[in-house]
């Protein structure tokens, strides 16, 4: 959600406030996530745990672009996004930690980051389980008369599945106010994209649906933005959905569980001359938008927060016991 008013800083579609606030999202997201990642080399975090370092500019960029009304759902790789829409640092690693305090009370950990408050919507485990729900929202949103834009995050990997095709099929015949937005990874676990998917650019495949899409640069945080706000236009007048791929890598495993024995470290070490916060911060450094030591402050006052994230996790209670089967539906007890 950018800025609304009118200045921009020369070379750039937003003004300085906004970008360097893209900036500290893209470092925060990138020093949680390294976080996190000792932590559960601690034992501290239990069940799976998947990095979005390397993909950072796709949420920060894309979420600069719509309202607070809108909508927002994601697979399972989803700090990004969580972190992206304001979510507090210390209670997403509080939820990672399975803590009383966490943003779902510690119930659904690292996959399940979800806040209603902020329309984020999850945070799905099950590949292209939200595709069909996103459909829904943006159903609503149409039959409500809301404007409400839905951005519906999802790898490449779930384009092979059948709720992709059935979400993309009847969000194009009912013109439905939705972007799919495919983060290509190059794999999923570890599949190449080319041992699975007929086709290798995901935006092809939206063409069976004669929906409109673009193929864009993944790791660069400006393009999203811009591209994001051209596709949020595009679904707010009324045209429909639109299918956006991002091209991008991720740096590191699948999850923390993931040897990397389908691809050569080679190749991971190339991808990461194309790491968005370098980049960006180089561009910003270029054109005179920063100074060293303004990004300096802002590196110091981030690592200060991930720090205070992780203790608040840290202290936090578990949940009690007794509230073990609060939320579940069915009664667990006489379930047989
Ligand atoms: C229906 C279903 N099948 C299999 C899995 C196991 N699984 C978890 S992640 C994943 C790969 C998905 O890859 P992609 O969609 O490209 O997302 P990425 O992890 O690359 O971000 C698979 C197969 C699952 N969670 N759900
Ligand atoms: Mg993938």
């Amino acid at each position: 959600m950018a800025s609304t008013k009118k200045s921009r800083t020369k070379g750039f579609p937003l003004e300085k406030s906004d970008l360097l606030d893209m900036y500290r999202q893209m470092y925060l997201i990138r020093e949680f996530e390294n976080s996190s990642a000792e932590q559960y080399a601690m034992g501290k975090i239990a069940g799976f745990l998947h990095l979005y370092i390397g993909e950072e500019a796709i949420a920060v960029g894309s979420i600069k672009a719509i309202e607070e009304r809108d909508h927002v759902l994601g697979h399972y790789r989803d700090h990004g996004y969580a972190l992206a829409l304001g979510l507090d640092p210390g209670e997403v690693m509080a939820e990672l930690f399975g803590k009383k305090t966490g943003v779902t009370g510690g119930r659904g950990g690292s996959m399940h980051l979800a806040d209603a408050s902020k329309n984020f919507w999850g945070g799905f485990a099950i590949v292209s389980g939200h595709l069909l729900p996103s459909v829904g929202l943006a159903y609503a949103s149409k039959y409500m008369n809301e404007d409400r834009v839905v951005l519906c995050y999802f790898g490449d990997g779930a384009t092979n599945a059948g709720a992709f095709h059935e979400a993309m099929n009847m969000a194009a015949v009912w013109e439905l106010p939705i972007i799919f937005y495919c983060e290509n990874n190059l794999y999923g676990m570890g599949t190449a994209v080319e041992h699975v998917s007929a086709v290798q650019e995901m935006a092809k495949k939206a063409l069976a649906y004669d929906m409109p899409s673009m193929q864009i640069d993944g790791q660069n945080v400006i393009e999203v933005y811009e591209k994001t706000k051209e596709a949020v236009e595009h679904c707010r007048s009324g045209k429909g959905p639109m299918f956006i791929e991002a091209l991008t890598y991720r740096f590191r495993g699948h999850s923390m569980a993931d040897p990397e024995q389908y691809r050569e470290r080679e190749e991971v070490e190339q991808y990461r001359a194309y790491d968005p916060i370098p980049l960006f911060r180089d561009r910003l450094l270029e054109e005179k938008v920063v100074t060293e030591d303004e990004l300096e402050e802002i590196h110091k006052a981030v690592n200060e927060q991930v720090k205070a994230a992780v203790k608040f996790a840290d202290e936090s209670e578990n949940p009690p016991l007794e509230t073990l089967a609060d939320f579940v539906y069915a009664d667990p007890i006489t379930v047989r």
